[in-house]
């Protein structure tokens, strides 16, 4: 089979009371609803389990050529009037089309009216995969420096919070640290701000003081401040909790 294209399109976080946010891709291929289940479990983690408020990004996706494409919901085979995630978990949907679902047992996303249709399972659709990913506090007290390697070596990498969605995560799960402030995936260096992995600044996490320039020698990595919610400047020496991303199915 040839390699899917597989374009990332954005991230959402799904639910506030559940501590996880998903990146989406749609792979340009069309197959049937098994087939794209299969694909994704070998590729990532699930079809995707969407929110009515995702609808309208994954749907402008231009390479989508069909009407309709595949996210990871079906009927439950042992209970007809139950529709379930590919991830797990009942599947409560509030975006059905007017008159859905219809007797077939696999759902699409009808692109034009962001609406869900039940479909025959064996229609050719292109479809959205996903990686699911958590912050993880880590109850550890230590500088920048280790904290960024013990995220490397056990993890993925230190929090990047470059986005409303994960700032959200971010919010939820720091209440358990035992610092107020904790690491992030923000450094300073060479002139400038990055993200550790490369991530842009679209989304503004700083406090209201805003970006610093030209921060002081003492004041060059960047934590998540729980109290208030934003990302500050301080000293890379100090010793504190820090936000990792870890992959959730991972194994
Ligand atoms: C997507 O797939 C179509 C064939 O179905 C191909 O023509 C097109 O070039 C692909 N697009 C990308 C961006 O790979
Ligand atoms: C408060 C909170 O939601 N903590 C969660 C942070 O993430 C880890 C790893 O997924 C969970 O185990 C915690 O429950």
């Amino acid at each position: 089979m040839k390699a899917s294209v597989i374009v990332l399109l954005f991230l959402s976080l799904f639910g506030l009371n559940v501590s996880v946010y998903r990146y989406h891709f749609l792979v340009n291929e069309t197959l049937s609803f098994q087939e794209a289940q299969k694909h994704c479990t070998q590729h990532s983690d699930y079809l995707s389990t969407v929110r009515s408020k995702d609808l309208q990004d994954l749907s402008s996706n231009s390479l989508i050529k069909e009407d309709y494409f595949w996210i990871g919901v079906q009927r439950d085979s042992a209970d007809y009037y139950k529709w379930i995630w590919s991830e797990g978990g009942e599947a409560t949907i509030t975006f059905w089309a007017y008159g859905q679902p219809y007797y077939y047992y696999c759902g699409a996303v009808h692109k034009n009216t962001l609406t869900l249709f039940a479909l025959p399972c064996k229609t050719h659709l292109r479809f959205y995969c996903m990686k699911v990913y958590e912050l993880i506090v880590v109850h550890q007290k230590s500088t920048w420096e280790e904290a960024l390697e013990y995220c490397r070596q056990n993890y993925i990498d230190l929090a990047i919070i470059n986005s409303e969605d994960i700032m959200e995560e971010a919010k939820i799960n720091s209440t358990v640290a035992d610092t107020d402030e904790m690491w992030t995936g923000l450094r300073f260096l060479a002139g400038h701000w990055f993200w550790v992995n490369g991530a842009g600044f679209d989304y503004n996490v700083w406090s209201s003081g805003g970006e610093i320039q030209c921060p002081a020698m003492n004041q060059r990595c960047g934590v998540f401040d729980r109290t208030q919610g934003v990302c500050k400047p301080t000293d890379c020496e100090r010793r504190l909790n820090f936000l990792c991303i870890k992959e959730k199915y991972a194994d």
